[in-house]
């Protein structure tokens, strides 16, 4: 009798296909290895000064080995191919960004993320990637006759090869791969977002980055490439101190929420410039010379709670303020409870040992569209240019679910459904009416204004 081959679940081809490009950016980028140790640093001190509240928002396990990375596309076709590569890895895709008008640069692209959506599958590997995709439609950007031969271009070119779309299929319609299946899987996929060392187009890479260095980046090779892996720190503050004094030169600023005395919420993200990567061109005259290119550069990013619509809105009014800690105390309450009460954070049922319900924060697992810009925008050369005077082409989240040619959940949905099934469980578990804990919700039943333990209600511990 043959031996059975091991098969990988969707969820271990994310989480080996994390560490395959993790170790390929390793080797290629070294700044990342850098950006990994300090890391790792951050948080193994992080854990020892707060212990267990360090874990709050994830365990240390999840923390150490969450990544997010980034990739540009340039067509439908290639996103929707995306998206089957992702699928394999149980990577769906989530939210709609436009960042044509969040930047004040050319960045003429709208994105997506592709990631896990279920509770239990984040906890076991949470990577995900932020895909961009160019809209050589958009008159801001393209004349009629750019637009046409970025088209034919891109057209033309295969980012997948077909073995990879194949067992991409494979995996996703039988849940998963035999071992030597996910090997190959494993390694084309991996391949498939490295640099490519062919020579550059010289003269048509230099026209499309003097419209936007993004749509170069994008529409000026034939390949793609993932263009930064990002690990996530406890203490983003401390980590940008620590990788300064190593001589790496960050960014002027995190991007988000600043440092202040309340809880964390969203995302704070900080990046180091792009370094230059030498790259062979092929000029007009069919010479072929040595020339450097700036593509890939480094980013780390610490997660806060989810905010509901309420919260984002008031986000949203204060990132335009200012991101000081003054605006922040004016607008958000410093405890989780001020949160939980406000309904401006989203936070599960959970059921302690003595039958009281508490309420934990529920990790942000997406992206915010300004910081998105800011990360962009702070790894462009030059601005690029954009006829502010043109109509821009109109681009929603149906027309992206329409590219990518799948559902494309929305947020709040996820966090809000997340809630939801704690709070069944919790009832369950209770053996009470789930409405009777949303009674919970009331500022009222929050015992202390630094806890977020909320205290049972009469009548459930009644029934307890
Ligand atoms: C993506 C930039 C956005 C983030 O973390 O907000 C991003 C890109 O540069 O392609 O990764
Ligand atoms: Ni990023």
């Amino acid at each position: 009798m043959t031996q059975q081959e091991e098969f990988y679940a969707p969820w271990q081809l994310r989480a080996a296909f994390a560490r395959s490009l993790s170790d390929m950016y390793g080797q290629e980028v070294p700044a990342y290895t850098t950006l990994l140790e300090v890391s790792h640093e951050v948080n193994a001190d992080v854990v020892r000064a707060r212990g267990a509240d360090a874990e709050r928002l994830g365990s240390i396990d999840r923390v150490t080995a969450e990544r997010h990375g980034a990739i540009r596309v340039g067509t439908p076709t290639e996103i929707s191919q995306v998206a089957r590569i992702f699928g394999a890895m149980g990577m769906h895709p989530v939210g709609f960004y436009d960042l044509r008008d969040a930047s004040s640069s050319s960045v003429p692209v709208i994105s997506t993320a592709f990631r896990p959506i279920d509770r239990a599958e984040l906890a076991r590997n949470p990577f995900r990637v932020f895909t961009s995709m160019l809209v050589p439609g958009d008159r801001r950007f393209f004349s009629a006759d750019l637009q046409q031969r970025l088209e034919r271009f891109l057209g033309a070119r295969t980012l997948f090869g077909p073995e990879l779309l194949a067992l991409a299929d494979r995996a996703e319609a039988d849940g998963g791969l035999a071992a030597g299946d996910a090997a190959t899987f494993l390694r084309l996929a991996t391949e498939a977002f490295e640099l490519s060392r062919e020579p550059v187009d010289q003269a048509w890479y230099r026209e499309l980055e003097a419209v936007s260095a993004v749509a170069a980046d994008i529409g000026g090779v034939p390949s793609t490439h993932i263009n930064h892996l990002t690990p996530r720190v406890l203490d983003i503050d401390d980590l940008y101190a620590r990788m300064e004094a190593r001589g790496i030169t960050m960014i002027d600023a995190i991007q988000g929420p600043p440092l202040w005395e309340g809880p964390d919420v969203l995302l704070r993200q900080t990046s180091f410039r792009a370094l230059a990567e030498p790259r062979a061109f092929r000029t007009p005259s069919g010479e072929v010379v040595q020339d450097a290119l700036r593509v890939r550069f480094g980013e780390v990013e610490a997660r806060g709670i989810a905010l509901t619509p309420a919260g984002r809105a008031r986000y949203d009014e204060a990132i335009v303020r200012g991101a000081t800690p003054e605006v922040w105390r004016e607008t958000f309450p410093d405890t989780e409870a001020g949160l939980v009460a406000h309904g401006l954070g989203y936070f599960t049922y959970e059921v302690s040992d003595d039958g009281t319900v508490r309420r934990e924060p529920v990790v942000y697992e997406d992206f915010l569209p300004r910081s998105a810009a800011g990360i962009f925008q702070s790894n462009l050369t030059d601005e690029g240019s954009k006829d502010a005077a043109q109509a821009g082409e109109e681009r929603d989240a149906d027309w992206m679910s329409g590219a990518v040619g799948r559902e494309l959940h929305d947020p709040f949905d996820l966090y809000a459904a997340q809630v939801v099934a704690s709070r069944d469980a919790a009832a369950t578990r209770l053996a009470v009416d789930p409405e009777s804990l949303d009674t919970t919700l009331d500022t009222t039943s929050v015992t202390t204004p630094d806890s977020t333990h909320v205290t049972t209600p009469t009548n459930l511990g009644a029934q307890a």
